[in-house]
Parts: C-alpha cells; structure tokens; sequence
C-alpha cells in the first residue's frame, strides 16, 4: 500500500478510537462492539509498530503503561491547590452562607450555588500544552505532589489530547481520580480467587493503584478521573461561572460529574444534600459529601481564601461510615438453618448516622483473619443499610491479658453438638428443630411478610410463643387457640383476635410463597418461585428428580441436594400434611416452558424506590419471566423499571433511548403474564 494511504488509514484509526474511547469512558455511552474496537486498535499498534516514527504520545494505544519508574519526581503546583472547609450540620451550612453574604456588599438575594458530590478518591492536576497531555501530578499538600504522568495517561476518561476548539494553550484541569465501585468488587474478587490481599475500600484501592511505580499495574486498574475545576490557565479563557467552566471541560473531552446542580440559595443546597444522601448507595462510586461553592467567579474573587481553604466554598461532609470503639464481648447467634454466627457487643458508638452496639462478626473465618480479642480496641463500618461491620482491630491498643474468642462446641441455646461441615466456613447446630432458636427462626421466617404473611406475629410474640412451650413448628401455630393466646403476658382480647384472623388469612396463601416459607437451605424467593412455575403444583415438585430439579432455573447440585433432603424427610413432609390438613392452600400455576418464557433474552434494569413490591421482589418476578436483571444500564438494557429518586441509571437510559416504566406499569404486566402478587 502506498505510504501516503498508510498514513491516512492511521489518521482514521486515531480519530475512530479516540471518539470511541470518549464515547465509551467519558459519556458512558458505548458505540462500537467490543470486536470491532479491538480490530481497529490490533491494527493501529501493527502500523505504529511498523513505522515507529509516526507514534504519538497521544496515541491511544499509548494507555498500556510504560517502562517502570525508580521513583517518582516532585512537582509544584504553579496555582496551588487549595483544600476545603467542612461542614456537619445545617447549623455550619447557614454559618458559611451568612459568613459569605456579610462579605458580598452588593449582593441582596439569595446566593447561587453550584453543587457537586465530593467523589473520594485522590485529588489530581493534569497539564495541557497545546491541547495534549504533558503532565499529571497528585495534590500532594497543596504546595508540592507526586509526578505521575505515567499513570494517569493509562486512565481511558483523561484525554490524551483535548477535543474541539477553544481551549487555552497551557490549561491545568484538576479533579479526582477514583475507582468505581463495580470495578473496586471485581478487582477484589480477582484478588482473593489468586489469594492475594484485598483492598479496604475503593479510595484504597485508588491510592494505591495510583502509587504503582509500574504504569502497566495501574493500567489494569478500574480507574476513573471526573474533573471539577481548573489551576492555571495561559493564552486563553474560560466562563465566568464554576458550572459553566465544567461545561466547558466536558466539551474538550473530560468526564464531570453528572449529578452536579446549581441551586439559588442555601436552603436548596440542604435539599441537595438531603436527596443525594438518600441515593448515595445507589451512586455507581463511594462520595464522602457534597461541596457547594459560590458559582460566580466575580464573587469567589471579592471572597478570596484564608489560610489554604477558599471562603467560597465548603465540603457539607456525611457522617462518617466508619468508627473506632470497644469489643465488650462475642455471642453466639443461631440462625433459622442452625448457622451459628459470633455478634459482637461493641461500646456504643454513633456511626454512619445511628447507634451502633451490636455488628457481625460472619464466622470462624472473618474472626481468625481480624485476629480480634475481647477488649480490643476496633474500626466498626455502617454503610446504608446494611449491618453493622467489623473492619479491623487497632493492634497498638491491645493488651495483653484481652481474651480470644471461643467457638462453641455445643449449640449456646439446645446444647446439641456444634459441627463445620466440609468447605463450609459456618459453624452449625446440629439440633435442627428441637433447637429452639431454630424454632424461633422458622417460625419468624414462615410468618414474615415476603412468606406467608402472617401480620402482628412479630419476632416478640414468636420468641414468647415458643419459650412459653405453645407452639414448636410452624403448623402448630394454626392449633393455637384464644385462651391459650390469652395466656401470653401483655395479651388482650382484642390482640388475640387480630393474630388469629391473622392466621386465618395467611392459609390462603401463593405457591412460590409456600415453597419459600418453608425456610428450606439456599431456597429464596426467587428460586421458589423459579419452583414453582416449573413445576406448577406441589405433588409435581416433590416427584420430582434430581435431574429434573436441575433443569430449574437458578437451580445448581447444591440447592437440589438441600431439596432433596427436605423431601426425602419424614419430619418435613409431615409438617407440610399438618400445614394442609390445617387449611393452608394455594392455586396451582400454569407453567411456562422455560424456552417460551415472556422475557427470555430480555436484559431488566430495576432502580429507584418501588413502594409496592421492593426492588428484590420487582428483580426476582422479572427472572421468573425469563428476563436477565443487571445493575447497570447500557445500551444492551431492554427496559428500565424506574422509581421515585432514580438517578443515574434513569438519566442514562434516557439519554441512550432505552424504555422505562413505573411501577404501576410493572405490575400490570405482572398480572398479565399470570403472575399473583
Ligand atoms: O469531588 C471532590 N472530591 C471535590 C474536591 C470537588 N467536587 N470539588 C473540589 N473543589 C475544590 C476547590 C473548591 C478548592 C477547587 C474538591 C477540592 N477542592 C479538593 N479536593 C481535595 C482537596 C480539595
């Protein structure tokens, strides 16, 4: 081929792959498939390999990493880069407002406010001459950082060269690098598959990634950089206002963020704060706050800084997710399949916006590898919803006399004999159901909400009920009678009516509900209900074969053996009799042959808040029907199921043209695949 077409084929290699890149890293928005990106980058490195002197150092094949570093070089900071002020509460917010009108002579109405989620990750400058890339440095103190060029030219959403028009000849973008949380989990995972040590958390893991003297570690690290403002800028100029300059910078290829506002007032900023903390789990990276800053540049100059923090902006901070307090003691839990678990009793401690005084310890396991003694000095993590954690223990306070933790060798509650089973990290009672706390388990489990439904049968009145010596399996809760319910400490007439028409109600029960109320190993809901359209009736299920349990949907060796088990148990089946012969029932379903499934080859997104099923249950009826449930939106994603407060997700499906519908719309369609809610 002539050189002069070699040479245009290259030019339209760089142009494709870097739109596709900005495309794919920058707007979340993939164009290409995944073969076809690949082909055309094979090809470019076969021609920049063939004819070295046409490399660039903007080349996007240039993001695989360099040679290894000795060490890294020091840069300073031209501008320096200044640090926040944080606020705690409503109180500091209104204190930063007044503070800065007191200062603003002329300003009369409320002041305007941009407001961004304060990623956590480490804070970076990059330096662009001419439009590319020449340096990137960490923050360091301020003053002076780290150089790591290297590193961050790995980082797919920094660009190499900037796009369009405009820019200045020197501009110096600052931002932070951080690690998104899917890619912080599967970095883990890999981890612990080849045994090697795991990161803490995703800023962690940022930092370190970073760190790496070897560019091609980091470029294999889930990197992303989102930018919030600029340090130097020379032969050139930018808007007056902060929300405009991110503007700006996205035009010239760079990744901000997509939840940033600008709000009139401080009030509007508490909203902000409000609602973006009550999606912050559902975020796809960890934020540690919300920095609101003063938007007009005109105004952030009358307010200059003091010390190194600017007057004209502040870091509205959450309350921290992590703690350090006392191990006072470990206890031993028993689960409704006789899993023991150790509880730890911590000194309370107010930890990720409650009162923390009890987190899990998970099992033998987690407790040998924290190594944690009672009386240690720990880190407890409360992040959303989920339970309270220990994270690690403060080895410089523990002294020598602090006991270790003893694992039982019979059952805390039944004194039955206590066994590991094999590749299982749980310890286990073997007293099944004459355990109590076994009992007690599987009755709150039979009766709970997602099960049979048995309402104002709570964990008090189950736990009363079976000390009491009333009731010891679940069928025997529909032989209770008012005098013996009358019996009961704090039990009124009127209560005991209510639990009893309870009762009543919850025999005219679903098949998937039954299959999951009976509490039987590994069988959630979905799998239950997964049972039960396929097999339709019950008499069906319990013929069934090992074989045939496998052909079920989310159905593996494990889950059939536990089946099976339950089957083949006299015990069990008997108490399925006594629940049937004492009025439980259910319609039989309709079974859809997995191959005609509704959904099958559907790809369902559920987010935001759904009031009437819960997005576990929207999720598992959706895979009953065939559909596949991801947790990201792309441009793969068939539907998205969106509530009140969807964020992200909403806005990309709606930028990617993909269908939403409520929840209302779900359950319609729902109803009309046969499904019974
Ligand atoms: O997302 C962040 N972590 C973030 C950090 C942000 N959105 N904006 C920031 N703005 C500034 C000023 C106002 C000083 C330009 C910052 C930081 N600073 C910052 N990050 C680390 C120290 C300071």
């Amino acid at each position: 081929m002539p050189v002069a077409d070699l040479l245009q084929e290259l030019e339209s290699l760089l142009g494709k792959i870097d739109s596709w890149n900005h495309q794919y890293y920058v707007l979340d928005h993939p164009t290409v498939p995944d073969a076809e990106y690949d082909r055309s980058m094979q090809r470019l490195v076969e021609l920049e390999t063939q004819n070295p002197h046409w490399l660039r150092p903007d080349s996007p094949s240039q993001r695989v990493g360099g040679q290894p570093l000795a060490q890294f070089g020091q840069v300073t900071h031209d501008v320096p880069m200044l640090s926040l002020d944080n606020a705690f509460n409503d109180q500091d917010m209104q204190d930063f407002n007044r503070r800065s009108l007191d200062r603003l002579a002329d300003v009369t109405g409320p002041l305007e406010f941009a407001c961004e989620p304060k990623l956590d990750g480490i804070a970076v400058s990059l330096l662009y001459r001419g439009g590319v890339l020449q340096r990137g440095a960490t923050r360091g103190d301020g003053a002076t950082g780290e150089d790591i060029t290297q590193n961050v030219r790995t980082i797919r959403s920094i660009p190499l060269s900037l796009r369009g028009k405009g820019y200045p000849e020197m501009l110096e973008v600052r931002g932070e690098i951080y690690m998104p949380k899917a890619g912080f989990e599967r970095l883990n995972n890999r981890a612990r598959e080849r045994g090697e040590k795991t990161f803490v958390n995703p800023r962690n893991a940022a930092a370190g990634s970073l760190r790496q003297l070897d560019p091609r570690i980091t470029a294999e690290r889930p990197l992303e950089m989102c930018c919030y403002s600029v340090g130097l800028v020379k032969g050139g100029s930018l808007p007056d206002q902060q929300a405009r300059v991110l503007e700006r910078l996205q035009d010239w290829g760079f990744r901000i963020n997509s939840e940033s506002a600008v709000v009139q007032g401080i009030e509007a900023c508490n909203d902000y704060y409000e609602s973006l903390s009550a999606r912050r789990d559902s975020l796809p990276y960890d934020i540690d706050g919300i920095v609101f800053k003063v938007n007009e540049f005109q105004l952030q100059e009358q307010l200059g800084f003091v010390s190194r923090a600017p007057r004209w902006a502040i870091a509205r901070k959450f309350p921290a997710q992590e703690e350090v307090t006392r191990l006072l003691d470990v206890e031993f839990q028993v689960g409704r399949t006789g899993v023991i678990t150790p509880v730890a009793r911590l000194e309370p401690v107010f930890v990720g916006g409650v009162t923390v005084s009890n987190a899990t310890l998970h099992n033998r396991d987690e407790v040998d590898r924290l190594d944690v003694r009672i009386g240690d000095t720990v880190i407890v993590r409360r992040a959303g919803d989920v339970i309270p954690q220990v994270v690690s223990v403060v080895i410089e306070y523990r002294l020598p006399h602090f006991r270790r933790v003893i694992f039982p060798e019979h059952c805390p509650v039944c004194q039955s004999a206590v066994e590991r089973e094999e590749g299982e990290a749980a310890l286990r009672c073997m007293g099944g159901l004459i355990c109590a706390a076994q009992q007690k388990a599987a009755i709150k489990h039979f009766a709970s909400r997602r099960a049979l439904n048995v309402e104002g049968l709570g964990d008090k009145l189950v736990e009363q009920l079976v000390d009491e010596g009333l009731v010891s399996n679940v069928a025997e809760l529909y032989t209770l009678s008012k005098e013996r319910l009358l019996k009961l400490d704090r039990m009124g007439e009127k209560s005991a009516d209510n639990i009893l028409a309870a009762l009543q109600d919850s025999k005219r029960t679903t098949l998937p509900r039954f299959i999951f109320a009976l509490g039987i190993r590994e069988v959630g809901e979905a799998t239950a209900l997964s049972l039960a359209r396929h097999f339709g009736s019950w008499p069906a299920l319990l013929a069934s074969s090992e074989r045939q349990l496998l052909d079920v949907d989310d159905v593996g060796p494990i889950v059939a053996d536990h089946l099976r088990q339950f089957f083949d148990s006299l015990s069990s089946l008997e108490m399925v009799r006594s629940l049937c012969d004492a009025g439980v029932g259910w319609p039989d379903i309709e079974c859809a042959p997995e191959r005609d499934q509704p959904l099958a080859g559907q790809t369902w997104v559920v987010t935001g808040k759904l009031e009437t099923l819960g997005r576990d249950d929207a999720k598992a009826y959706l895979q009953t029907l065939g559909a596949k449930v991801a947790g990201t939106v792309s441009v793969k994603t068939t539907c998205v199921v969106a509530g009140p407060g969807a964020g992200s997700k909403l806005a990309k499906a709606e930028a990617l043209g993909i269908d939403v519908v409520d929840e209302e719309s779900l359950l319609a369609l729902l109803v009309a695949q046969g499904i019974q809610l």
